[in-house]
């Protein structure tokens, strides 16, 4: 069997954390622990339809994640939730909501420079020429977490080594 717990990915647009989080998303499953991958592509689109990027919308979008999060913890299943969640405060209020060893916060960690050159979207150039407004890291801020439980830095390891990591800190701490 397994634990129930959050995973929260935070970072960068173009950092890693929905790579990385269907990565472990896929080792999980296969180890037949019942996971779920929440990210922007399937929570922006529905459930957050209605919310942009100003603070206040990303406060509301990650209030609400946080929410829907915690009720996946409550069904049993180990919830892996990728968004940028720039705002300390944010991601503060999310942790709240959780017993302290249900919610591991992992900073996917890569410059803005990395991320700019990476650029899987497009968006970053958007972004310089002003098309995207408040873009988290050229035009709205990014809070580097202060004691986030991992530091996974995508520009010093591959997908299947940051993988190796978070299983193992899983392992440490008797997930499964
Ligand atoms: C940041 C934006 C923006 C702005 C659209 N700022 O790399 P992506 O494209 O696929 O993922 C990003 C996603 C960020 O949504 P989150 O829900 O994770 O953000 S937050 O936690 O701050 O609420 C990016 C795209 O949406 N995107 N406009 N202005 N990212």
């Amino acid at each position: 069997g397994h634990r129930s717990r959050a995973l929260w990915f935070t970072g960068l647009s173009g950092a890693g954390k929905s790579s990385l989080a269907f990565a472990l998303e896929q080792y999980l499953y296969e180890k037949g622990v019942h996971c779920y991958v929440l990210d922007g592509d399937n929570v922006r689109h529905g459930l957050n339809r209605d919310l942009g990027f100003t603070a206040e919308d990303r406060q509301e979008n990650l209030r609400r994640i946080g929410e829907v999060s915690k009720l996946m913890v409550d069904a049993g299943l180990i919830v892996l939730s990728a968004f940028i969640s720039p705002d300390a405060q944010d991601r503060n209020m999310v942790k709240q909501l959780f017993e302290a060893d249900d919610f591991i916060e992992i900073y996917v960690r890569c410059s803005i420079e990395e991320c700019e050159r990476r650029d899987p979207k497009g968006l970053y150039k958007k972004a310089r020429s002003g098309v995207i407004p408040h873009f988290t890291g050229i035009s709205a801020p990014y809070d580097i977490p202060e004691d986030p439980t991992l530091i996974i830095d995508t520009e010093e390891l591959s997908i299947e080594e940051a993988v190796h990591e978070i299983v193992q800190h899983l392992e440490r701490v008797g997930a499964f």
